[in-house]
């Protein structure tokens, strides 16, 4: 059997977006969302050698400003989203004003992202990822953050890219499948390579993926579900990379639970509810699995339906296969 290695059909994001929208508007969009990523690909692996590694800030030795990866990442998907003339609010994870698009190239979409989520993982090569959220403004506005304000019921698609051993998206839109593009550098091109992607059936591989550094601040229940992860008969695996994207994403191939939990230092946790907490949760669930903040008043609280109070508002996440969520669930139901 001779493999083919040449698709003559490809179906590239673009296509795959064309295809199952009639927005051209969205098309644009994703177009503008997908160069960007290739340029920040670009940036990631030239890091070393183009002298992107350190703090921004920084002069270099022959007196330029040295750009933190970073930095550049975000300002090439600012430009790449404003003068696509589809956006008309951006929210960044680096920015602490939202973006506001100038009225001759504004549109419709308001979007929230965080350019290279991991920033502990940038300097030494571990994987690094964006992820974004899209919104519509609302009827009658202008474009504010008001626009984005929403719980994840309004997101109309979402999406991560992880700058790995391959760059890979993974994008769903509001109640779809969702889909896996690796991108092919031959081609310049994210290219569909996972269709419908789920968590594994019986809840797959036995990970817990938390920063158990912060254990002795965690709640009670978490602590119980973690402990019973390691006791049980069969030990669950520890895996944390510390790179949101790269953790999520191996929690949907292999199966497991992603915590980043409140804790009695930080009572929303870490994590970002605009940029990191509803987009993730919304790839999560559209995969079958669960994304929640934990269980407050005896009631359970879905990521889904937290309205942010502010653009950078944070949120406990607790996040990933069924099996393994109803573990953290059981304890905090024990501890009523
Ligand atoms: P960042 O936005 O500053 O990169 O922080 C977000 C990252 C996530 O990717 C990751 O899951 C988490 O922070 C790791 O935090 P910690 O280093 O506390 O374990
Ligand atoms: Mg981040």
């Amino acid at each position: 059997d001779t493999q083919n290695q040449f698709d003559a059909d490809a179906l590239t994001l673009n296509r795959f977006v064309m295809a199952n929208t009639h927005d051209h508007d969205l098309v644009i969009l994703m177009n503008a969302i997908a160069t960007s990523c290739k340029l920040i690909t670009s940036a990631v692996q030239r890091a070393g050698v183009a002298k992107l590694y350190g703090l921004a800030g920084e002069v270099n030795s022959t007196g330029d400003d040295q750009k933190k990866l970073d930095v550049l990442s975000n300002d090439m998907m600012i430009n790449a989203l404003v003068n696509s003339g589809v956006c008309a609010v951006l929210v960044s994870e680096e920015n602490e004003e939202p973006i506001i698009v100038p009225p001759g190239r504004s549109g419709k979409f308001c979007v929230a992202f965080d350019p290279l989520d991991g920033s502990s993982n940038i300097d030494c090569n571990v994987s690094v990822g964006t992820i974004f959220s899209v919104y519509e403004r609302r009827p009658g506005s202008n474009g504010t953050v008001e626009d984005l304000l929403r719980n994840g019921g309004s997101c109309l698609c979402a999406g991560y890219v992880a700058y790995s051993s391959a760059v890979e998206m993974v994008f769903t839109f509001k109640g779809g499948d969702v889909h896996g593009f690796c991108l092919d550098s031959t081609i310049g091109e994210f290219v569909h390579t996972r269709n419908k992607m789920v968590f594994p059936e019986d809840g797959g591989k036995r990970i817990y993926s938390a920063n158990e550094g912060n254990s002795i601040h965690w709640d009670q229940p978490i602590k119980d579900a973690v402990e019973l992860f390691k006791s049980g008969e069969k030990a669950y695996a520890a895996r944390y990379v510390g790179s949101m994207v790269a953790d999520i994403h191996r929690t949907i191939l292999y199966g497991g639970i992603y915590l980043y939990p409140a804790d009695n230092k930080s009572p929303k946790g870490k994590l970002r509810l605009l940029y990191e907490g509803i987009p993730m949760a919304m790839i999560i669930e559209q995969a079958g699995g669960i994304a929640s903040t934990g269980m407050f008043e005896g009631k359970i609280q879905s990521v889904i339906d937290l309205v942010p109070d502010a653009i950078h508002a944070k949120c406990p996440i607790i996040m990933g296969g069924k099996r393994d969520v109803q573990v953290v669930y059981d304890q905090y139901k024990k501890a009523g």
